[in-house]
């Protein structure tokens, strides 16, 4: 029977403005989940979003919206991202998702019968960015302990869960199962930060907040996020119910990959509920490091201040999938932080992916094409051969033994060290010398031989780490691009077997003009097209001028991501003056509604954006127009525009943007609102 390896991720805040760090957990446990399945275990890789709370509660009431309103497009994002990345999950749970709703209930169900659960009254420290609590002793300097926030003081009837209990069976297990946990340091911050004075019961129900989970047994309490957010582990699998063969099959993980500021909710926490609820444990608990800027945790916040660019979607549309995947993964040594600069990233790329893999991929097929025209025959080995297909043929040991560590970074450096010995060959061997000698020939065939079968090692063993070049270099030799690591031995090339010569599979990024670049990028806004805020990307009108889109109609507002621009998947970039004809069907497929504008600012940092907030019949939204050249926000408030509804969500310079507001483009550029011309309740349909 096939092994089998569960492996997970922590499900994501939807607090959009993703970043860089946010890609780190997730590209490893998918280069892990793919490791996995190429060696032929069967893989179930879970990612998700932990969407209740009061934080989500309070900006979609910020926006007079709901919190599925608020949260879906960002949802969206973090999918789009994901697809970027080309990171393949077998299940995206969404914390809203009924069957984990159900499977939450459950739980607490369990637990009161059992009497693991209990009312009591709770007063307590609460932090709304952490979703935690805190006791007064735990403050520090009154403030939360994890994020340095303020705390609020409450008071009222909660549920407790007996943690206190279960603080002896965990010291226990980390002493007799030091894989638990890892790495060893957080054994330690575990044990002497919390363990060691011995565990509080844990408040496990809010009546405050109303945006989650009701308790099945008093409905006026509704789940803590963290229990609801933990168990998402074990309810993407069905546990409890009727359809659990997932759950029999893959629990308990073998790995909850988390950063490690959450590793005490996830080997303190979950771990109990676990006992408290007879299941398995997790085989292991990683809390890795983080992603810093100027030594601090990148976050969205800090990030703005510095020219670094961190955006996933920018740093993919400039990069590369394989680039971002392959900094991620092979920078930062597992389990440390890591400073993230643009400048480490892009000579990470150069002198890794363009320098030493691209140069012996296409050295090596130039030579072949020139030479032989197809893979050439293979000859005695002479010592320098010897040594690079012994290096070749102990590969996968190596990666295998540094990824069962989970050591992404050393099996990507045994792979270049491989690289950079077939390089070092190269210059030993002298092939270019040998093809000016006609009785050499036999001999550069051998070199060239060896060379194509490194390349293809080193494009099988990629396979889990990067996605896009691998298999083009696989296909450039002749090799299907599907191979599996049972190909990762010498000789699997025949004589004859076409070569391709690729044009560069990594370009070399000009590192100081693409700095200055990236730096006007991140400190500046990036000017709007003429496409965006007033582009013409829509429905023509009978006129001389156009009828425009004052939003994100295709255009690109900055270096955020969903501004439209090609970084948005669902957005094209700019569009055709002239639109060839469509039918009425086609146009039905376009909701147009009259909606009344309540509330109108100017967008931070952008001369050509206003964020209005649209009433449209009973639901009010939040849509951002290129329309400030041309209008005031006093002169906004109050006017009956037409607004496209079913576009899909995006955000503007981080502003959430629900639709469109129609204006007509004059010869000038100026732009004009579209307008009924009698009076019409807002919420009427256009058509
Ligand atoms: O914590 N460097 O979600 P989240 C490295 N919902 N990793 C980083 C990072 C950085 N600068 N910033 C974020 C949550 N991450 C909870 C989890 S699980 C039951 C509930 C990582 O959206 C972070 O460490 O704040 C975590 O692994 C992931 O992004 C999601 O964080």
């Amino acid at each position: 029977m096939a092994k089998r390896y569960y492996i997970t991720t922590p499900i994501y805040y939807p607090s959009g403005n993703w970043h860089i760090g946010h890609c780190y957990t997730t590209v490893i446990c998918d280069a892990l989940a793919r490791f996995h399945k190429m060696k032929g275990e069967e893989v179930f890789f879970l990612t998700g979003t932990d969407e209740h709370g009061q934080k989500v509660e309070k900006e979609a009431l910020k926006r007079g919206i709901t919190p599925l309103a608020f949260i879906d497009p960002l949802v969206s994002e973090l999918k789009d991202m994901w697809r970027l990345l080309d990171v393949r999950y077998d299940r995206f749970l969404r914390t809203t998702d009924e069957d984990h709703v159900k499977c939450v209930q459950g739980i607490y169900q369990k637990l009161y019968e059992s009497g693991d659960i209990y009312k009591a009254e709770y007063e307590g420290y609460y932090c709304t960015p952490c979703e935690a609590f805190w006791t007064e002793s735990q403050l520090k300097e009154g403030k939360c302990p994890d994020c340095g926030r303020e705390v609020t003081k409450q008071r009222e009837e909660s549920y407790f869960f007996r943690l206190s209990k279960y603080a002896p069976r965990i010291l226990k297990l980390y002493e007799d199962n030091p894989q638990f946990l890892q790495p060893t340091s957080r054994v330690n911050e575990m044990v002497n930060n919390f363990l060691k004075a011995g565990l509080q019961d844990l408040s496990v129900s809010r009546t405050t907040v109303k945006w989650g989970i009701p308790l099945p047994f008093d409905e006026k309490h509704t789940a803590y996020v963290w229990i609801d957010a933990l168990s998402n582990y074990i309810s993407a699998l069905g546990y409890g119910t009727e359809k659990d063969g997932l759950y029999r099959k893959f629990w308990p993980a073998q790995l909850h990959l988390v950063g490690k500021e959450i590793v005490r909710f996830h080997a303190i926490i979950w771990p109990a509920i676990l006992m408290a609820l007879g299941e398995p444990l997790p085989e292991q608990i990683y809390g890795h490091g983080w992603l810093l800027i100027g030594g601090e945790k990148l976050s969205k916040s800090k990030e703005n201040a510095r020219p670094e660019l961190t955006d996933p979607y920018e740093l993919v549309k400039r990069y590369g999938a394989d680039a971002v995947r392959y900094y991620l993964l092979r920078e930062i040594p597992f389990g440390s932080d890591g400073e993230y600069t643009t400048e480490r990233f892009l000579l990470r790329i150069n002198a890794d992916l363009s320098n030493d893999l691209g140069n012996l991929v296409s050295r090596t097929q130039a030579m072949i094409v020139q030479n032989f025209g197809a893979v050439p025959p293979r000859g005695e080995a002479e010592e320098v051969d010897r040594e690079l297909i012994a290096m070749c043929e102990g590969l996968f040991g190596r990666i295998d033994a540094d990824m069962g560590a989970l050591n992404a970074p050393e099996a990507l450096a045994e792979i270049f060290a491989l690289v950079g010995r077939a390089n070092k060959y190269i210059d030993e061997t002298t092939p270019w010398l040998l093809a000016k000698d006609p009785t050499k020939r036999a001999r550069l065939g051998t070199v060239l031989y060896n060379l194509a079968e490194t390349c293809r090692i080193c494009a099988v063993a990629l396979k889990p780490f990067l996605t896009v070049a691998p298999a083009k270099i696989l296909r450039s030799f002749s090799c299907d691009e599907n191979a599996g690591f049972d190909t990762l031995k010498f000789g699997v090339l025949k004589e004859g077997m076409a070569v391709e010569k690729l044009p560069p599979v990594f370009p070399r990024f000009d590192v100081k003009r693409e700095l200055a670049e990236v730096e006007k990028l991140v400190g500046t806004p990036t000017p709007l097209p003429p496409s965006a805020g007033g582009g013409k990307a829509g429905l023509s009108s009978a006129g001389g001028g156009k009828v425009g889109m004052s939003s994100n109609g295709g255009g690109k507002a900055g270096s955020e991501r969903s501004e439209g621009g090609s970084a948005h998947p669902e957005r094209s970039e700019g569009s055709p003056q002239t639109k060839s004809e469509i039918s009425i069907d086609d146009f039905a497929k376009v909701e147009l509604k009259i909606g009344e504008v309540i509330a109108c600012e100017r967008v931070a940092k952008s001369d050509k954006l206003l964020h209005e907030t649209v009433k449209i019949g009973d639901e009010v939204r939040s849509v951002v127009s290129g329309i400030a050249k041309f209008y005031t926000p006093e002169e906004m408030v109050g006017k009956k525009v037409v607004v496209v509804t079913n576009l899909k969500p995006v955000k503007l310079r981080g502003v959430l943007s629900e639709g469109m507001i129609l204006c007509a483009e004059g010869e000038d550029g100026t732009l004009s609102l579209v307008s009924p011309e009698k009076l019409v309740a807002s919420g009427a349909t256009v058509k």
